[in-house]
């Protein structure tokens, strides 16, 4: 019998699909660019050569992702499916580059065919398909489910409009459409034979079935076809590839033809139009008007094709829907998928005919819910008319999942009829809503909080009644980030200093990190630390350049807060301390200061008009003391717009001073404040969120720690929070506030920043004046060590060393561990598979 044909093109050659040295890759990118692209070599422009490049990485990941996807279809592995509207998964050329350990060869390749790899990654449109915080922690943890070889699916939504792009226009924040899809998305496959149906709309029948068992038929008014799009999610140096798989929306065919045979032309067309807008727009958050309908369609969209894509799973391995628990675990990303809870109920009960008390037993050992708010406003409910309209049958199992789950509430605490309404899924107080934290809570046999303070205040405050109900049930997973993508990546400089000092096994080990301590007063080795952030700082200050046209000194101190922009996080109080140095320069030109250089970042929601509002404050405090000449350049403010994860890139190889400043209580954890440390910045910070472990892991003396305990901030409140009482005792203070007011960073206009004064003084309840004094005294303490190079970079160093615990690695251990049970598989190209571990 003849030899399987070889994979290789060309004979003695490596392959120019797969073939991973610089030789094959120069194939592979000609070979797409002239016969998948079309284009002609001479003519190519560099998009047509970003183009090119990125198909010939997706080819060389595709082996990996069949044997990967050919595996988790074998009986025994478990699966962890994770949940989440929003995956903020950046861009994907240079981590699959670096991922598959090609970066090098790239380059050469590009370079033998006239390009440069640096002008081609610069093309590419990142996916912005998150709002920030939540929406990346999805993308670090599928980097470290296929980089720590765990089986995972990642389910959301494909948003043709991911999260707006924002322009500064004479200071203010303007909304301009992300049209990230508008070139094509190479790294994407649509799969057409993986679709579903979803249902809107429309009632119920009670029925006896041939059987004679009683059966409830939805009879919807509308469906929507769910259109698979997978995207490869290679981990680092192993053969795991898992699969990212967005849902896009389609119209139903047979749908618009029967209106259309009933003589109903303009209806069948307009259904087409609300199918397709399903997955069209990413919703921001903090929205006033987020109850929209369309963003709970989104939701249930996108879960009932996940479950539904789950079931098929199951039955291509041909495991009973008993075993639906054991092969998935399915993770909650905030309440924004929990409708799963009852949609896994309706699939296994109206669709399978499983009994109830059995579904439900499924329905709970699979989900598992991670909050990430404690903010009441941002707690998700919808009006059950609402509800009632769109999901009827849904809405139904959820009044029956209440009924029996307040049953036995009631037999616990007989007569606790306050008790009952706290805790039921139904909140009563005026207009009916469905509470979706509930559901969630109720549905899942773990819930997580995403940082020690959050998750004892999650257990204290929102979820008290069932944190007393199900203590066990309760659990931390402190957040974490990738290190491939936020330092490896994005801070080559510190990676190679890395490698060389601690070995380069620190990628998938942060511990390694340790061994910097050794080094931390080596007045060598911070030598060689400072360069690498100065050369950072020196990359960034020339991005700002082309952007703002403001020129940043890299010598100076780079202070900066990139994060969305919200009162809790109080960019505001930031801008108060650049006032008031400000203030002092004009009073005392000749004062030695430490020149600083404040940069922000950020989106508003844009709807949020005291968010916009900050914006404005930040850049007219900008203008008028970046054009100041008594500043003399000690002094300058950037606003940095449309900060993403691509923009991330190189900011936080650059900052000196990492801005953790929200109120205490507020933030559920933070990312940005380990993204910083990693990369060696100092924190400023309230004991807030992940703050308070990164002051432990550092130690306090490597940490800038102010403000009001979130203890003390409840106290606070409770015993009437007077801001008056802060102004009348600080003069500092009140100057600034009446600079603002009188209308000296609004070109005069006293009523531009009314309303944000206003606010502070009256209302605030994030206690921006409360911490003011507190602040401006800890940045003060900063500024007097950073006069100090040798202590400074120190700390600089100390703060990278002790960064392991905010690894995505670390955290997603705890997950499979505590939370889903689930072991590593190892992935082998050419053998067969076995399971790593013992099956779950
Ligand atoms: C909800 C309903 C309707 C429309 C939009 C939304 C919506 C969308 C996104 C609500 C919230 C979000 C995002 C929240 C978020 O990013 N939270 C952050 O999560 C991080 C990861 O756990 C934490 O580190 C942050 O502290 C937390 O603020």
């Amino acid at each position: 019998m003849a030899s399987a044909p070889s994979v290789s093109m060309t004979q003695g050659a490596e392959s120019a699909r797969s073939g991973l040295d610089a030789d094959a890759l120069r194939r592979g990118i000609v070979d797409n660019l002239v016969c998948l692209q079309g284009r002609h070599l001479a003519l190519a422009t560099p998009r047509d050569w970003y183009m090119a490049l990125a198909y010939s990485v997706r080819d060389r990941m595709l082996a990996r992702w069949s044997a990967t996807v050919e595996s988790y279809t074998e009986r025994e592995i478990r699966v962890a499916c994770y949940l989440s509207a929003e995956f903020l998964i950046g861009p994907q050329l240079g981590n699959n580059l670096i991922n598959l350990g090609i970066e090098a060869n790239a380059r050469a390749a590009l370079r033998s065919l006239g390009q440069n790899l640096d002008t081609l990654l610069a093309i590419e449109e990142e996916p912005g398909l998150g709002n920030g915080g939540l929406g990346r922690l999805a993308a670090c943890y599928l980097d470290s489910l296929a980089t720590l070889e765990i089986p995972a699916i990642g389910y959301g939504i494909r948003y043709e409009f991911g999260i707006f792009h924002q322009d500064i226009r004479d200071g203010s924040q303007v909304e301009l459409t992300d049209k990230w899809l508008q070139w094509g998305n190479p790294w994407e496959f649509v799969r057409p034979d993986v679709s579903f149906y979803v249902a809107f709309g429309g009632h119920t029948n009670n029925e006896i079935d041939a059987q004679g068992r009683f059966v409830v038929r939805w009879i919807p008014a509308h469906q929507v076809k769910g259109v698979a799009c997978d995207m490869p999610i290679l981990g680092y140096r192993v053969n795991t590839c898992n699969a990212l798989r967005l849902w896009k929306s389609e119209a139903v065919e047979s749908f618009d033809l029967q209106d259309f045979n009933a003589g109903d032309y303009y209806e069948a067309v307009q259904e087409k139009v609300i199918s397709e807008t399903l997955s069209k727009v990413l919703y921001p958050n903090d929205e006033p008007e987020a109850g929209k309908r369309l963003r709970l369609a989104q939701q249930y969209f996108f879960v009932s094709c996940s479950l539904q894509d789950m079931l098929r799973l199951l039955d291509r391995r041909r495991e009973p829907v008993e075993h639906f628990a054991n092969m998935f675990t399915a993770q909650l990303n905030d309440t924004h998928p929990s409708i799963a809870v009852a949609e896994l109920m309706r699939l296994l009960v109206d669709e399978r005919l499983v009994p109830w008390d059995e579904a439900w037993d499924i329905t709970r050992r699979t989900f598992a819910y991670t909050n990430h708010t404690l903010l009441p406003e941002a707690l998700e409910t919808w009006g059950v008319p609402l509800f009632q309209s769109l999901l009827p049958r849904p809405l139904e199992i959820i009044y029956e999942i209440n009924r029996r789950f307040l049953d036995e509430v009631r037999q616990r605490h007989p007569g606790d009829d306050a008790r009952i309404a706290r805790m039921s899924l139904i909140d009563e107080r005026g207009e009916k809503r469905v509470r979706m934290a509930h559901l969630s809570t109720i549905g899942s046999h773990a819930v997580n909080g995403v940082a020690a303070l959050h998750s004892a205040l999650l257990r204290q405050t929102i979820l008290r009644d069932f944190a007393e109900l199900w203590p066990e049930r309760f659990h931390n997973v402190t957040n974490g980030v990738t290190p491939r993508r936020f330092m490896l990546l994005s801070n080559p400089g510190l990676a190679r200093l890395l490698d060389e000092t601690v070995g380069d096994g620190w990628v998938t080990d942060l511990r390694r990190l340790r061994n910097l301590d050794a080094h931390a007063d080596d007045s060598t080795f911070q030598e060689e630390w400072r360069e690498v952030k100065r050369s950072n700082k020196q990359v960034l200050a020339q991005r700002i350049r082309n952007v703002t046209d403001i020129l940043l000194d890299p010598d100076a101190l780079f202070d900066v807060q990139v994060k969305r922009i919200h009162e809790y996080k109080r960019q505001h109080l930031n801008a108060l301390y650049i006032v008031t140095l400000y203030q002092r320069l004009r009073l005392n030109p000749g004062q030695d200061i430490v020149p600083r250089c404040f940069i922000f970042g950020g989106k508003a929601a844009p709807g949020y008009a005291m968010a916009k509002l900050m914006i404005r404050l930040i850049t007219g405090v900008a203008e008028v003391v970046n054009n100041d000449p008594a500043m003399d350049g000690r002094l300058k403010v950037v606003f940095f717009p449309n900060f993403n994860v691509k923009n991330a890139h190189f900011i936080y190889p650059a900052a000196d001073l990492s801005e953790q400043i929200s109120t205490a209580g507020k933030e559920a954890s933070g990312t940005g404040n380990m993204k910083f440390m990693m990369n060696g910045a100092l924190t400023i910070g309230t004991l807030d969120g992940a703050n308070v472990e990164i002051r432990e892991e550092v130690g306090d003396e490597n940490f800038f720690l102010f403000g009001l305990t979130a203890e003390q901030v409840e106290r606070v409140k409770h015993e009437g929070y007077r801001p008056a009482v802060h102004v009348e005792s600080n003069a500092e203070l009140r100057e600034a506030l009446n600079l603002i007011e009188g209308g000296f960073f609004s070109r005069g206009d006293p009523q531009a920043f009314r309303p944000l004064v206003e606010n502070l003084l009256q209302v605030d309840p994030f206690l921006v004046l409360a911490d003011y004094a507190d602040y401006v005294t800890c940045q003060d303490r900063v500024s007097a060590a950073w006069q100090d190079p040798g202590r400074w970079t120190r700390m600089s160093i100390l703060n990278t060393a002790h960064s392991e615990k905010f690894s995505s690695d670390r955290a997603i251990d705890e997950y499979c561990e505590r939370i889903w049970k689930i072991c590593p598989v190892r992935i082998a190209l050419d053998s067969p598979r076995r399971p790593t571990g013992p099956p779950a």
